[in-house]
C-alpha cells in the first residue's frame, strides 16, 4: 500500500504536535545518535538515497531541541518540516490561469504513464475550462494512439493522430499547427517511450522539439518528465538523459499509490531543482494530484 493512502489522517495529528513543541522552548539538546540513525535508515529505506539522508542526518545533528521535540514521534515531524523547506520551492501549478498559450511535450522512459498523466490532464485543463488539443506522437504502436485516442473521447478532448509508424515530429508539427490556427490555450504532445533503441529515440525526441520550434520559436514551453515511483534511484538517470536535449521544466511522479519510496522526489528536488507539477496515485482520471510539499512530506512518515 502507498504512503498517500494515510495522507490526510496524518496532517492533522502532526500539525498540532509541531505548534506544542514550539512553545516548548526550554531544555535545548542535540539529538543522540540513536534517532538519527533510525531517520536514517528510514530515508534510505524510502529512497531519499545516500547522499540525501547523509545530508539530512547531519543538518539534524547539528541542530538543537527541547526534550518534547526530541521524542521519537515529535522528531518524525521535524524531519518531516525540513523535507518540506527542500520541495516546497519546486512546487509548480498543473494549471495556469494566465493567458498565454503553451505547448507542453511529455516525455519519459517506457511505461512510466506518460499516457495516462496525459489523459487525467485532459480532464483537469477540460475542468479549467483550458482548450487543449493534443498530438499523439507515439506513433510506434497502433495500441499507443488507441489509449490516448479513448482518454481524449472520454474527455472530449480533440487529438491530431497520424498513421502507425508515421513521423513522430510531423505529428507533433501538425497538432502545433492546429492548435494556433484555432486558437488553442494548449498544445500536449505525447511521446514514445523506448529504453531498448535509446539513441533512436532520443534523436527523434530532439527532432519533435526541433520542429516545434519553427512554428513557434519559443516551444516547447515546457517539456514535462514522468517517472515511475517504483524505479527508485534510476529515475536521476532518465532526467540525465532527456535533460540532453532540451531543459525538464516540470517532473511528474506516478504510481505513488504503489510504493512506500516516495523519497525519491526529494533526492531529485535536491539535485536536478526541477520543478514539480503533480504526482499520480492511480490509474484512474481523478488520480492526478497537484504537488503539495507539506502535504508529501507528512505523507512521507506515516
Ligand atoms: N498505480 C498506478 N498506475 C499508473 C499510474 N499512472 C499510470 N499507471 C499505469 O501504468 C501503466 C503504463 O501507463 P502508460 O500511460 O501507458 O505509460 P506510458 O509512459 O505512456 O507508456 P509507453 O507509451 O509505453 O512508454 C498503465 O497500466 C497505467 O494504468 C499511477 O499513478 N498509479
Ligand atoms: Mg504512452
Amino acid at each position: 500500500m502507498g504512503f498517500l493512502k494515510n495522507l490526510k489522517e496524518g496532517l492533522f495529528k502532526s500539525s498540532s504536535n509541531i505548534s506544542e513543541s514550539v512553545s516548548n522552548i526550554f531544555l535545548k539538546s542535540k539529538p543522540n545518535e540513536k534517532i538519527l540513525e533510525e531517520i536514517e535508515d528510514f530515508m534510505i529505506q524510502c529512497d531519499f538515497g545516500i547522499d540525501v539522508a547523509s545530508k539530512f542526518k547531519l543538518i539534524l545533528a547539528n541542530k538543537k531541541f527541547s526534550e518534547e521535540e526530541l521524542k521519537k514521534e515529535n522528531f518524525y515531524n521535524i524531519f518531516s518540516e525540513e523535507v518540506t523547506k527542500i520541495l516546497q520551492p519546486l512546487e509548480k501549478k498543473i494549471v495556469n490561469t494566465g493567458p498565454d498559450f503553451k505547448t507542453i511535450i511529455v516525455c519519459g522512459v517506457n511505461g512510466t504513464g506518460k499516457t495516462t498523466t496525459i489523459g487525467k490532464l485532459s480532464k483537469l485543463f477540460k475542468n479549467h475550462n483550458k482548450k487543449v488539443v493534443i498530438g499523439a506522437a507515439d506513433t510506434f504502436r497502433a495500441a499507443a494512439i488507441d489509449q490516448l485516442k479513448v482518454w481524449c473521447d472520454k474527455n472530449n478532448t480533440e487529438m491530431i493522430q497520424s498513421e502507425v509508424g508515421a513521423d513522430p515530429a510531423s505529428v507533433a508539427f501538425k497538432t502545433l499547427e492546429y492548435a494556433k490556427n484555432n486558437n488553442k490555450d494548449l498544445c500536449i504532445i505525447d511521446t514514445a517511450g523506448r529504453l531498448q533503441n535509446k539513441k533512436n529515440l532520443m534523436e527523434e525526441f530532439a527532432k519533435i522539439v526541433r520542429v516545434l520550434k519553427k512554428i513557434d520559436p519559443d516551444a516547447p514551453q515546457e517539456t514535462w518528465i514522468v517517472l515511475d515511483a517504483t524505479t527508485g534511484q534510476n529515475a536521476i538517470a532518465q532526467i540525465e538523459e532527456f535533460q540532453k536535449i532540451t531543459p525538464l521544466t516540470g517532473i511528474v511522479m506516478t504510481k505513488l499509490d504503489g510504493t512506500a519510496k516516495g523519497g525519491i522526489l526529494v533526492a531529485l528536488a535536491d539535485r536536478f531543482k526541477i520543478p514539480i507539477v503533480a504526482i499520480g496515485v492511480g490509474e484512474k482520471e481523478e488520480d492526478l494530484n497537484q504537488f503539495i510539499a507539506s502535504e508529501y512530506s507528512q505523507a512521507l512518515i506515516k
